[in-house]
């Protein structure tokens, strides 16, 4: 029998990296870390056995640098490498130098995932394997007259989609014959400047799908089971928000038909160890949609209903040893519901928010699992993505499991970043997800944004022309022997958190007074969030409107646009592209 290595590299950070170290650490196995520069006290530096320093802020820096990691293998002496989700986990070059090291990649052969890594190989892999997608073209069209041809089979809508494509970017939907010529410009310019080929092919485009994905496993021995799907269909802008199993309503039936169609798509592209194969799920019937070729960030919703650690078998099968349970030994038992707890402002279109995080309240109780990445002090940094938590709880059905998430979001207390705990709240709440009603578009365009906002994230009216910022706190008060929670809005005092520099406070007042829509508009244009400049928009003397966007700010791997709170004349630009600025920064003066 094959052992268990016994240190383990794990080449990513945040909560993935604390989690499959949890893991390690019940199996005796050493933990490694690596870390970059912002993250020397990052809590996955914390969990491990040992760290080391790759250097570098940016992921392409950090742990997007190959010598760096590599070098970190060979100095631990790890035999394995666990890449987490993100990064280079779906990397088969860098797979390969792993192995080519003499390490263990805990992950499928660099071969599974060059042919689940595009539209058209994983198309034409599962359509081979028996696994159809939505109805279409599997050879890329050229001409609007194919597009034509296609509608008069399959009618409209077509969707049109990037070749070489994923993740939902760059996909068009026509409606008439008289918007297709555009359409498929505008596809196959976005095809190039997203993924580098200007490939477009054809779907017919379903108008309500659900977004279900089937969690598979094989070992090297040729065994692979299906442990059951998750419902991600909470969407925004393709990020998920949302997780759950089982799919509410879907029928025993075609779970059965989905996770053998999963397994013959894994079976036909050569798969070892954990995978996700995604669907989109409409009137009954499913279509392949893509692979993952990795541990997925809402695995934890599969392991409550399933009572199996995927990290644990992961690292046992990537040792070579046979997976550890049969499919008729996987019970499936209740309800999993997840939520992403990102440093994000419902208030404000879920804008990236990094920061210092002063508080970090963790919910506890029954069937109620918080994987953190972060812990109160720590600062979430603007060069990776925002997830600072996921929030899992298990019920014996699927109201259980949606009054315990409720329950424990309650508890969860998160300060000096703003989350997407509200927006939480409101979704769970809402009749549509209570009755399971919701599609991949039910987010976007049937959820009224207003109604995701934090409740107390506003100063009353009136108070926000005065020279200081209010900020709500909650003080407890007796009256008559019992107790309440009394609400007040205090002037803003860094309370507890380490001193920020002057210049950076005056600052925030005044872009904190700016989102709540000053009467007048601020004559400073000052930095909503941290961030790093990607270019300037207006120059020295030049004439601008409220409104006017005047520089475009990067933060989280989202481009921002910035704009003036006043019209007026440009009489300074105080950054240039490339500088890193903070929360409150002035970019630019308007006089
Ligand atoms: C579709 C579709 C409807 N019909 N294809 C978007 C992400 C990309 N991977 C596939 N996507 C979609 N493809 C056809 N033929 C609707 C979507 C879609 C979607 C899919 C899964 C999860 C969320 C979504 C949100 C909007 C659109």
């Amino acid at each position: 029998m094959p052992s268990l290595p016994d240190k383990v590299l794990i080449a990513n950070r945040g909560e993935i990296a604390v989690r499959v170290m949890r893991t390690c650490r019940e199996l005796g196995i050493r933990s490694v870390a690596v870390y970059s520069d912002v993250d020397r006290d990052a809590l996955h530096v914390l969990h491990a056995d040992e760290a080391y320093a790759i250097g570098g802020l940016t992921a392409a820096e950090s742990y997007l640098n190959t010598e760096a990691i590599l070098d970190a293998i060979a100095r631990s002496g790890a035999q394995a490498v666990h890449p987490g989700y993100g990064f280079f986990s779906e990397n088969a070059e860098f797979a390969r130098a792993v192995a080519g090291a003499g390490v263990i990649w805990i992950g499928p052969p660099p071969r599974a995932i060059e042919l689940m890594g595009d539209k058209v190989t994983s198309r034409r892999t599962a359509s081979a394997a028996g696994v159809s997608g939505v109805p279409g073209t599997l050879d890329p069209v050229e001409h609007p007259e194919e597009v034509f041809e296609f509608a008069g089979v399959h009618g409209y809508p077509v969707a049109i989609k990037a070749a070489f494509g994923g993740g939902g970017r760059g996909m068009k939907v026509v409606w008439e014959e008289k918007a297709v010529a555009e359409a498929m410009e505008s596809a196959r310019r976005e095809a190039q400047a997203y993924f580098g080929r200007p490939e477009i092919y054809l779907e017919r485009y379903l108008e309500r799908p659900r977004h279900i994905e089937m969690q598979i496993f094989c070992d090297t021995q040729g065994n692979g089971v299906f442990l059951g799907e998750r419902d991600c269909s909470v969407q925004r802008r393709h990020q998920k928000l949302i997780e759950e199993s089982p799919a509410a309503g879907l029928p025993e039936e075609t779970r059965q038909s989905m996770g053998k169609a999963a397994l013959e798509v894994a079976r036909a592209c050569g798969y070892v160890n954990a995978g996700t194969v995604e669907f989109l799920y409409q009137d009954g019937e499913f279509y392949f949609l893509e692979m993952n070729t990795r541990l997925q960030v809402e695995h934890c919703v599969t392991e409550l209903v399933t009572g199996i650690d995927l990290v644990a078998e992961q690292l046992r099968v990537a040792a070579g040893e046979p997976l550890s349970f049969t499919q008729d030994l996987i019970e499936r038992r209740g309800h999993a519901i997840e939520c992403r707890i990102n440093a994000e402002d419902p208030a404000r279109n879920f804008q990236p928010a990094p920061g210092l995080i002063t508080r970090f309240e963790r919910p506890d109780g029954f069937g109620v699992r918080t994987d953190a990445g972060y812990a109160a002090g720590l600062a979430v940094p603007q060069y990776y993505d925002n997830l600072m938590a996921k929030l899992v709880t298990w019920g014996p059905d699927r109201e259980s499991a949606r009054r315990r998430m409720l329950r424990a979001l309650s508890e969860f207390g998160i300060e000096g970043v703003p989350s997407t705990i509200p927006a939480h709240v409101a979704l769970l709440s809402h009749p549509d997800f209570v009755e399971a009603r919701h599609s991949t578009r039910w987010l976007e365009e049937e959820v009224d944004p207003a109604t995701l906002v934090p409740p107390t994230s506003e100063a009353p009216a009136g108070t926000e022309q005065g020279a200081e910022a209010l900020v709500a706190r909650t003080v407890p008060v007796e009256v008559d022997g019992r107790r309440f929670d009394v609400k007040v809005w205090l002037p803003e005092e860094p309370e507890g958190a380490p001193p920020s520099a002057p210049a950076t406070r005056r600052g925030r007042s005044r872009s904190s007074a700016g989102s709540r829509g000053a009467p007048a508009g601020s004559d400073m244009v000052a930095s909503p969030m941290q961030g790093t400049i990607v270019k300037t928009l207006v120059s020295v003397g030049d004439r601008v409107e409220v409104g006017q966007a005047v520089v475009v700010l990067e933060a989280m791997k989202m481009e921002n646009h910035v704009n003036a709170e006043r019209a007026g004349t440009v009489s300074e630009v105080r950054v240039a592209p490339g500088d890193t600025v903070g929360t409150g920064d002035v970019l630019v003066v308007i006089s």
